[in-house]
């Protein structure tokens, strides 16, 4: 089999046949409740849309002879797979009355919120046979707000941590690439790649591992690798994190928006780098071959960020997005992925 992944609207294919999942992005976009395949409804501010178009649709695709694709709604995630292949998504209210119930309750609702939902992610991959995490999206609401002493995003980042225990998973090294991003309001929205081959994890050089980040960054460090590489039959998928301008485990300069894009290309190219040391696929991975989501903090941003990514980009596709990043320091955020035919034997 292979995989594949298109932009644009996938109401307007022939048919949802090879359809896996996928995400909308916009302010107008319907609740992922209401679509008829996983679709994550990522309800912020396109950025700079060509013509004002005021969606972007996304689409992952399984190919290749005899695809069958089974769809299931379990443990609260709406998913579809192949043999090789799960797309999952699943959303949670902090509200939710499981999360007063025991262990949960007394937490602050985010961190349960996001320990109840990882837990049900990992119960939903052994359940299908399809143990291995590859890349995981994080949208939460109000990221950079505290409540009950903590952060939500570190929250965040303990729920996620006490769940990975909790399932008995790596909490360094063998981790899913993410990214964790915040909106205005909503629940907290996970989706998800996940198969049967253990991912091959890609750190920077130039950063230190989230996972090994000091405790001035919250109480449980991020559960994240920088980068992944994925054997998804023919092919291999790059899933670069959501990278910033980050040096060491500093942010670098702040308040400059143009030098935090430059920052964060930098340290791209240099996963980029990483990967194709261990890469099985034909050709190289490079900047200019893979796809882009830039997340802005300010939408007054928008044009500098997108003059000052295209070029180093080298005209590859960039879809700017308006939302929070997990620090408050950070201005810009940028993830990238690629997926290339496996070279044949
Ligand atoms: C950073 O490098 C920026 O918590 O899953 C990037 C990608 C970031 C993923 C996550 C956080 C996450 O620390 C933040």
């Amino acid at each position: 089999m292979s995989l594949s992944y298109t932009c644009g609207p996938v109401a307007a294919l022939q048919s949802l046949e090879g359809v896996l999942g996928g995400a909308a992005i916009g302010t107008n976009v319907q609740p992922t409740a209401a679509a008829p395949w996983p679709r994550q409804a990522l309800r912020a501010p396109l950025l700079l849309a060509a013509d004002g178009a005021p969606l972007h649709e996304e689409a992952w695709f399984a190919g290749g002879p005899a695809q069958e694709v089974q769809e299931g709604h379990s443990e609260g995630i709406h998913w579809r797979r192949t043999a090789d292949v799960l797309y999952g998504v699943i959303e949670l209210h902090e509200d939710d009355p499981a999360l007063s119930a025991a262990p949960f309750a007394g937490l602050p609702p985010l961190q349960a919120a996001s320990e109840l939902l990882y837990r049900r992610l990992f119960r939903l991959l052994q359940a299908q046979a399809l143990p291995q995490l590859w890349r995981v999206w994080n949208y939460l609401a109000r990221i950079n707000e505290s409540s009950h002493g903590l952060e939500r995003y570190r929250q965040f980042n303990f729920g996620r941590h006490q769940a990975l225990l909790a399932a008995q998973r790596d909490t360094g090294r063998q981790l899913p690439a993410a990214c964790a991003i915040g909106v205005e309001d909503g629940p907290l929205s996970v989706a998800f790649l996940a198969g049967r081959t253990p991912l091959r994890p890609l750190e920077n050089p130039r950063q230190v591992s989230a996972w090994q980040y000091p405790t001035q960054y919250g109480p449980r460090a991020p559960s994240f690798s920088r980068a992944a590489l994925a054997d998804v039959g023919h092919t291999e998928a790059l899933f670069v994190s959501g990278t910033a301008s980050i040096v060491g485990h500093e942010t670098v300069h702040l308040g400059d928006v143009a030098a935090q894009c430059e920052e964060t290309v930098r340290n791209i190219q240099c996963l980029v780098e990483q990967a194709n040391r261990q890469a099985r696929s034909a050709q190289p991975f490079s900047l200019a071959g893979l796809s882009h989501r830039a997340y802005v903090r300010h939408a007054e941003h928008a044009r500098t960020v997108h003059d000052t990514l295209q070029p180093l980009l080298g005209g590859a596709p960039l879809v700017c997005v308006l939302s929070d990043i997990c620090r408050a320091d950070l201005l810009v955020e940028v993830e990238s992925q690629a997926l290339h035919p496996m070279a044949s034997a």
